[in-house]
């Protein structure tokens, strides 16, 4: 079976190249025990990929505090961004990782585009401390989208500034989240992480470096026995 070879690749920014996924969930972690309750890595899973203020409505879920105001919910979440930005100012050298680096290299040197798609509003100041803006053709975060993930704005969004078709491009995303709203966005769609938790994504991998086989063979149109298939779950 030969699917639509990719022209673009659009990847989620925390969590796939910078490695500020922790720094979330160290935040998070700290306001719930500012607010008196412990909040668990599992429960941070569906915090991620997820815009600031809905991430804060889920940790009071869980926490199950009610019956709060919008003004005290704006600095909820003013004082859990001071505290992840105070931790990226602090490992700014350990944020960005070389496999990525590789590996943007790698497709654009094939003539692939590429793209952020993040829910992050930080999205400018992260690529700037990293100093990797130069290496995305389009950057669309949570400054320019109205819908977060699961969503498919922001996907939609990044391949319409980049004149690429939905179906020829492949997302990268850590977020059960992401992985939706790419599917939504009729794009193929590489989960990184645990399998487990990215079910819909069509291939999973730990490491950008298990890619590249992948990578030749979808990028010739080959499908099937390489495990990426037409559909969710390799289907
Ligand atoms: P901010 P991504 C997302 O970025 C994070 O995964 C999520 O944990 C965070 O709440 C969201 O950005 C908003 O971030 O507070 O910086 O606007 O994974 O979509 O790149
Ligand atoms: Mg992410």
């Amino acid at each position: 079976m030969r699917a639509k070879p990719f022209e673009a690749a659009i990847f989620d920014l925390d969590g796939v190249i910078v490695d500020t996924a922790k720094f979330h969930y160290n935040a998070w972690k700290r306001l719930a025990g500012e607010l008196g309750f412990a909040f668990s890595e599992r429960e941070n899973e569906q915090l991620k990929g997820v815009s600031r203020m809905e991430s804060l409505e889920l940790l009071l879920l869980a926490g199950g505090i009610t019956e709060v105001t919008p003004e005290r919910k704006e600095a909820l979440a003013s004082r859990k961004m001071s505290g992840t930005r105070s931790s990226w100012q602090r490992l700014r050298p350990l944020m960005y990782c070389p496999v990525s680096a590789n590996f943007l290299g790698h497709l654009r040197s094939c003539g692939i585009k590429t793209g952020i798609a993040s829910a992050s509003k930080n999205a400018p100041f992260i690529l700037d401390q990293v100093n990797i803006r130069p290496l995305f053709d389009v950057v669309v975060d949570g400054n320019s989208i109205v819908r977060a993930k699961p969503d498919p704005e922001v996907f939609l969004q990044a391949a319409r500034l980049i004149s690429v078709a939905p179906a020829a491009c492949f997302v990268f995303e850590d977020a059960a989240a992401g992985v939706e709203g790419a599917i939504r966005a009729g794009m193929r769609v590489v989960g990184i992480g645990d399998g487990r938790l990215l079910t819909r994504a069509h291939l999973t991998i730990t490491s950008f470096e298990q890619l590249e086989p992948v990578f030749l063979m979808s990028h010739m149109g080959i499908t099937g026995s390489t495990g990426w298939g037409d559909g969710p779950n390799g289907q």
